[in-house]
């Protein structure tokens, strides 16, 4: 049996016991100020519209016994795995590796890296560390997919035009079935946010669903998972 959510561009069917919630980079570095999103010149406030409705659906996914992931972008302290073309990008405020406010900007194991209090991990949930802004580059992300069973994700978090389409992006070309949630996911910019949700599901779904958690939540429910 499997669960059904109505989406865009047509419905999305899926098991629960095969399928992840995938939770993107939802760290202080992007959603809190004096991170690396406002280094980038970025107005942080956007992406924190993503908080309640995420909340709701990680709670949900929670009290079903589903598999949760979270993802962070970051770097090791020596910056060994930043490739001089991401370090040297742009003209930020404070560069990769810099000691911002909340510690060095995008660094594994300072404050401003790890994922933000209204959706920390519970011990037992995975947490994968990835250097890029795809989850399967540089990652064991793809071999812990496979170990757990899981062929569909649900994928939520931040940027959408960013590390939300690398992953959905590097997902379907490895066969998973993706579900984005439109009000899970956010930008800093809102024509991003609208086109890079319509460029997902265009084309019959060229890389995969999009609905609002509103058509997840009803589905999810322990009854409604337990009968599937
Ligand atoms: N800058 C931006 O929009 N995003 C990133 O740098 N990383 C993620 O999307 N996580």
């Amino acid at each position: 049996m499997t669960l059904t959510v109505e989406a865009d561009p047509g419905p999305f069917t899926f098991d629960a016991a095969t399928t992840a919630l995938v939770i993107i980079d939802m760290q202080r570095d992007f959603c809190e100020p004096d991170g690396f999103g406002e280094t980038l010149g970025n107005d942080v406030s956007l992406l924190r519209t993503v908080i309640p409705p995420l909340q709701a659906v990680l709670t949900a996914f929670r009290e079903a016994g589903l598999t949760v992931i979270h993802t962070r972008e970051g770097h090791v302290p020596d910056l060994s795995d930043c490739p001089p073309a991401k370090l040297n990008r742009g003209e930020p405020s404070l560069r990769i590796g810099d000691p911002g406010p909340k510690g060095r900007i995008l660094v594994r194991g300072e404050y401003g890296h790890d994922i933000i209090d209204e959706l920390a991990p519970l011990p037992g949930e995975l947490v994968v560390d990835k250097p890029g802004k795809g989850s399967f580059h540089g990652t064991t992300f793809g071999t812990e997919l496979e170990a757990r069973g899981i062929t569909s994700l649900v994928v939520t978090g931040v940027t959408t035009e960013v590390c939300v389409h690398t992953t959905v992006r590097e997902a379907n070309d490895r066969g998973y079935e993706c579900l984005v949630l439109s009000d899970c996911t956010g930008s800093y910019f809102p024509e991003f946010q609208a086109a890079g949700l319509a460029m997902i599901a265009a084309q019959g779904g060229i890389f995969g669903w999009v609905a609002p958690s509103s058509a997840l939540l009803p589905v999810l429910t322990p009854a409604e998972v337990a009968a599937s």
